[in-house]
């Protein structure tokens, strides 16, 4: 009888498990496989480490279960997620909280975030984060490059021109636990090097290279802390990436030689078109070997671009990415600290409404992917552009971290390069929009992310400038860059006035450093964001689920841009406010310590070179029961040691004993353990 019963059991399972497409990968992730899934369109995905093994059945009582349809030739799939708060949703213009919103996943260089309504930008990530109302939290991916659009409401509904796509679904207690399985599933953000973190300063262009040693020589002389010079399309010799003008730019190691002396370090752009140019050596490389994207009838596609005409490698072909990886040797050899990957979107002058290549263009894949059209592969144009770069600079430098910028990116590629927002505005708007933006990229697993603080297009004013530059330090990324044409943006640029603004907030950046490290070190290790919107603090507030003024630095640090400091919805709780004790200028952000939070802070430095943490600050704000608990995570800044144990991990504890607060460091992981650092404790 038993036997009997054991034997029917297993063999309902084995038919169970056959029978459903539908497995989950891993403890509270559920893969959705739709009818007639063809894995030869969609995978190996670029979203995953590897790919999402069968490790059991999805419960019967799993609440978020995918509809899928086909729609007049579309593949559709609708997820009923009631009232569920909705975020994530990847680079878009638009509210925090994405519910009623839309985006285009069709990366597009969208200049003034005008065409489309900012819905379709340049980066794509098919990913949406829910909150419900007890703080429960699910992400949802649409595991799927193809032209597609995602759709917020209370049935979240995602259309794609493609065939038929896998749905991932993570159901956890929170979202830091989701944005967790995110990191596990899709990899973090590997640690940058500690001069990304610091202020940089960029302009399309710089140029001839006596400019650009005078703006450096500008922040020391005005001592405005800055770590970086970047170098825009000018430096180049006629638009032709991996070149220098031999006019503007005759020595570049001799530039590069020159900042490095004054503790800068330079970022240079590379564009991912070629030159059509019969005498251009990376053209012909790229012609002998058939490296570039093919039109539908299998000739090199060209499109215009800053040179005119470009041959666009096709990066979606192995032999190709290593090739370009290659062509960074000679590039770095010159001195060059980081890389900066623009219209990667890819953008096309000339490239009809959409300004990129037509639909039927042929990537080649490889790798297991199969070839593919454009519609296919442009999303993951500058995903697969960027992963090429960042192996090309780590094999010219293998002892140094690798930085790139990228324009366009996909959900995963967190893995490979920061991002920026793109050409913004110089406006009110715009500054007050780009924390929902960066909050959105954070919760997207893109956790290193920003703006170009000041504003792209158009002219930057005093007023604005000091604004942006006060709320805008707290942001992952920080570089002021600003258009060709449009006025000087540097910080001394527009007066003695905002000058003084602009230094104070620069100053106080460098400040918190040992904070923002020690969350960058975070965020790489667990795929938490950065900078988080304040319902983090409380993910029962409801009050808070909207609010996208004010937003956190890590958990401990509340910032308040000034212009919200009487219209922010900020979380319950003792938190206690800092001061830094420079002079109220009335543009300073407000910042706040969180209930029984430490946040070690640093000296000011002009550069991460000179930077230390030696000498810390310690914001302490005791909780009720007189402790409080902080995190200072250190290491070398540059190189690889911090993998074999080179850093240091402490847990910082203060408790106030007879009236004292006492404060100690323990130790708790790595090779380091400063223990001569001296301290100060500012009792909040
Ligand atoms: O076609 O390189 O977003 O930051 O300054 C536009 C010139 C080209 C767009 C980038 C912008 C950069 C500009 N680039």
């Amino acid at each position: 009888m038993k036997k009997h019963f054991v034997l029917l059991a297993i063999a309902a399972f084995v038919l169970g498990s056959c029978t459903s497409r539908n497995y989950m990968a891993a403890d509270g992730v559920a893969v959705f496989v739709p009818e007639g899934f063809d894995a030869s369109q969609h995978l190996p995905s670029p979203i995953f480490l590897e790919d999402l093994a069968r490790h059991g059945r999805v419960p019967s009582k799993w609440e978020l279960v995918p509809q899928f349809s086909n729609e007049n030739g579309k593949s559709v799939v609708r997820i009923n997620v009631a009232d569920a708060d909705l975020y994530g949703t990847g680079e878009v213009w638009g509210p925090l909280r994405r519910n009623g919103d839309k985006n285009i996943f069709w990366n597009r260089d969208n200049g003034a975030y005008a065409a489309h309504d900012g819905k379709e930008l340049y980066q794509t990530h098919p990913w949406v984060l829910g909150l419900r109302e007890d703080g429960s939290s699910f992400g949802i991916i649409f595991d799927n490059t193809w032209r597609s659009e995602l759709q917020c409401d209370s049935v979240i509904t995602y259309t794609s021109d493609g065939p038929a796509f896998r749905v991932v679904v993570i159901e956890k207690d929170s979202p830091a636990e989701v944005l967790k399985t995110l990191g596990r599933l899709s990899g973090t953000m590997e640690m940058p090097p500690l001069w990304a973190l610091g202020y940089q300063q960029c302009r399309f262009s710089y140029y001839p290279d006596t400019r650009v040693k005078e703006v450096a020589d500008e922040f020391r002389n005005r001592n405005i802390p800055c770590d970086v010079i970047w170098m825009d399309i000018h430096y180049m010799d006629g638009y032709r990436i991996f070149t220098f003008d031999p006019n503007r730019f005759p020595d570049p190691k001799g530039l590069n030689d020159y900042l490095h002396a004054r503790n800068f370090k330079s970022v240079y752009m590379i564009d991912p078109g070629a030159k059509v140019d019969s005498t251009y050596w990376v053209d012909k490389e790229g012609l002998a070997n058939d490296y570039f994207v093919h039109d539908a009838d299998g000739k090199p596609f060209e499109g215009g671009m800053w040179p005119g005409l470009t041959h666009w490698p096709d990066f979606s072909m192995p032999e190709v990415r290593e090739w370009w990886a290659g062509l960074y040797k000679d590039f770095m050899a010159q001195g060059v600290d980081g890389i900066w990957n623009d219209v990667n979107e890819p953008a096309v002058f000339g490239g009809g409404e959409e300004m990129t290549m037509p639909d039927d263009n042929i990537h080649r894949g490889g790798d297991g992917r199969t070839a593919g059209n454009h519609v296919r592969y442009h999303n993951v144009f500058g995903y697969d552009m960027v992963r090429a770069s960042r192996a090309g600079i780590l094999a010219a430098n293998p002892d140094k971290r690798p930085f790139v910028l990228s324009r366009s990116n996909f959900l995963g590629g967190q893995r490979y390069a920061a991002t920026w927002t793109g050409d913004n505005v110089s406006s009110v708007e715009q500054m007050k929009g780009a924390v929902a933006m960066t909050l959105n990229m954070g919760l997207s697993g893109q956790a290193f992310n920003g703006p170009d603080v000041g504003g792209f297009l158009d002219d930057c004013n005093p007023k604005l400038l000091a604004q942006w530059t006060a709320m805008g330090v707290y942001f992952p990324f920080l570089r002021n860059h600003s258009c060709d044409g449009t006025v000087d943006q540097e910080p001394w640029a527009m007066g003695p006035e905002t000058e003084a603004v602009c230094r104070t907030a620069i100053n106080r950046r460098y400040r918190l450093l040992p904070y923002i490290y020690t969350l960058f070190r975070e965020a790489s290790v667990s795929g938490l964001p950065v900078m988080r919107p304040v319902f983090w603090a409380d993910t029962r507030d409801l009050s808070l689920r909207a609010e996208q003024d004010a937003y956190l630095l890590g958990g401990d640090l509340l910032v308040v841009p000034r212009y919200a400091e009487t219209t922010a919805a900020l979380p319950q709780g003792d938190w206690q406010s800092v001061s830094f004790e420079d002079t109220d200028d009335g543009y300073q952000a407000r910042l706040y310590v969180r209930d029984g939070a430490i946040v070690p802070v640093g000296k000011v430095f002009q550069n991460t070179v000179e930077y230390n943490t030696d000498e810390l600050t310690l914001l302490v704000n005791l909780n009720e029961d007189g402790k409080a608990y902080g995190t200072l995570y250190e290491d070398a800044g540059d190189g690889f040691g911090y993998k074999s144990g080179e850093y240091g991990e402490y847990r910082i504890v203060a408790e106030r004993i007879d009236g004292e607060v006492q404060v100690r460091f323990e130790h708790v992981a790595g090779n380091f353990n400063n223990t001569e650092r001296c301290f100060k404790v500012l009792n909040l």
